[in-house]
């Protein structure tokens, strides 16, 4: 059997060895900040704080709080930890919801990011006798960088071909043997749909694991992309904030996603009080970064709205787990004072046979919310029979109104009809903030 990237010493370590090692990192890491990024020790100061009350985890909670908010008013050099000559790589949010996040990078950081990705793919199965398929976009989003350098320290034989060209993806999956495909989860559904409309059945795609992030997707989604692919699909979640990809990843009970908590020191807390909330209570995701040298951020709130929790799991792994973000704190719409989540409404669409392949769309008629979701029909449930269609559209806003408890209007379009997309899906339209 190949050699496997696994730590166990790590990976399994004691819940009381993992807390020595927070307890150390976050006093050294704490000291480091105050020491060299003024923008965070006049916070501290503004709380009356100094190195000194932070003795181990147990006094994270005095630590303000850092924020997107924040990020950009630091912008682009404010929040750096180290001199700009020991940084070696920056990357960069997309900056769709307002300015550009750029993170910086020394190579001690890249080297643990890498690590972190490492121990993903290895969670999914991977050996070096895989061969990894890389279609993340490459550039300034973290998602091809983080996985090419996993799937290089495991030891893979790495496909580094981005995203796009959906062609030439599928003839170097068949044509190379790839094992594992690495993409956002709404681009592997459109591989899938399309390696399925090209005739090819499950055993014919050499593919066995999926490794799938920086979006939501449901469950249902998880069940068709392994039943087309013929794989297993695994969750990787991360910021460019913390490195990108591999703060937290998927193992093979497929039931949360463990953070790897030697490098980020998660909590989660109420986003309107920001009280700390205990294990189990769902909230905002909050992470500090332990080792990060030049971009080491303390206590950053996500947005990210999950759980944690710290049972036993089966693979052996105690890292405490997060459970898949039910949707970001501020992708929640507020639709008529009711809060909707989009990953609600695709879980209505795909108990009901359709894909993922829909849009939402929301505008502000005569003072009051409106909420139109647009759906593609299947292949196998295309019709022109308007009475067909009617029933379809009836159930499907049955569907929606039990589950979010407001009235919505479905339109039911022909496949092939929304925009696919290679990277993060574009899902919601709101016209109400234009
Ligand atoms: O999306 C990093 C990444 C790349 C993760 C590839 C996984 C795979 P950003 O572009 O900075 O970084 O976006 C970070 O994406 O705060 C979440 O809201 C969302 N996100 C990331 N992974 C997941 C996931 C990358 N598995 C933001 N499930 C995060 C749900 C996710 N949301």
């Amino acid at each position: 059997m190949a050699e496997r990237y696994y730590q166990p010493e790590i990976e399994t370590a004691s819940r009381e060895q993992i807390r020595q090692w927070q307890d150390e990192r976050l006093v050294r890491q704490v000291r480091h900040v105050w020491d060299s990024v003024p923008y965070y020790r006049k916070k501290m100061e503004e709380k009356g704080l100094t190195p000194d009350d932070i003795q181990s985890a147990a006094d994270l909670h005095k630590l303000p709080f850092l924020s997107k908010h924040d990020l950009r008013e630091a912008y682009p050099y404010g929040l750096m930890g180290v001199p700009l000559k020991d940084c070696v790589r920056i990357h960069s949010t997309s900056g769709t919801t307002g300015k550009r996040v750029v993170a910086f990078y020394t190579q001690a950081d890249i080297d643990l990011w890498e690590d972190c990705c490492a121990r993903a793919l290895t969670a999914a199965g991977a050996t070096a006798e895989d061969v990894c398929q890389v279609s993340y976009g490459y550039g300034l989003f973290t998602g091809g960088a983080g996985l090419n350098g996993g799937s290089h320290k495991v030891g893979c034989l790495t496909v580094p071909i981005s995203s796009g060209n959906t062609e030439r993806q599928i003839m170097f999956i068949r044509d190379l043997n790839a094992t594992i495909l690495c993409c956002t989860p709404s681009y592997a559904a459109y591989l899938a749909e399309t390696m399925k409309e090209m005739g090819l059945s499950p055993d014919q795609i050499p593919l066995k694991a999926g490794i799938f992030g920086a979006e939501a997707w449901s469950e249902e989604m998880r069940r068709d992309i392994e039943k087309t692919l013929g794989i297993k699909a695994y969750d990787i979640y991360g910021l460019t904030e913390l490195s990108g990809p591999g703060v937290a990843f998927e193992c093979s009970a497929q039931n949360g996603m463990h953070i790897n908590e030697d490098h980020f020191l998660p909590e989660i807390i109420d986003p309107d009080t920001g009280e700390v909330l205990p294990d189990g209570e769902q909230g905002e995701l909050v992470f500090t970064s332990l080792t990060k040298q030049a971009f080491p951020l303390l206590r950053y709130r996500t947005r990210d709205i999950c759980v944690l929790s710290r049972e036993k799991c089966s693979c052996g792994r105690t890292h405490v787990k997060m459970s898949k973000p039910r949707g970001r704190s501020d992708d929640m719409l507020i639709i008529r004072g009711v809060n909707v989540f989009p990953s609600q409404i695709e879980t209505v669409l795909l108990n009901q046979g359709y894909s993922a392949n829909y849009q939402i769309i929301v505008d502000r008629v005569n003072h009051s919310d409106t909420l139109d979701v647009q759906v593609e029909m299947t292949p196998e449930m295309f019709t022109d029979n308007v009475g067909e269609i009617t029933r379809r559209q009836k159930e499907l806003t049955d569907g929606l109104r039990s589950m979010l408890g407001i009235g919505a209007k479905v339109t039911l379009v022909a496949p092939k009809s929304i925009v696919r997309s290679e990277g993060k899906a574009v899902r919601v339209i709101d016209k109400r903030k234009i």
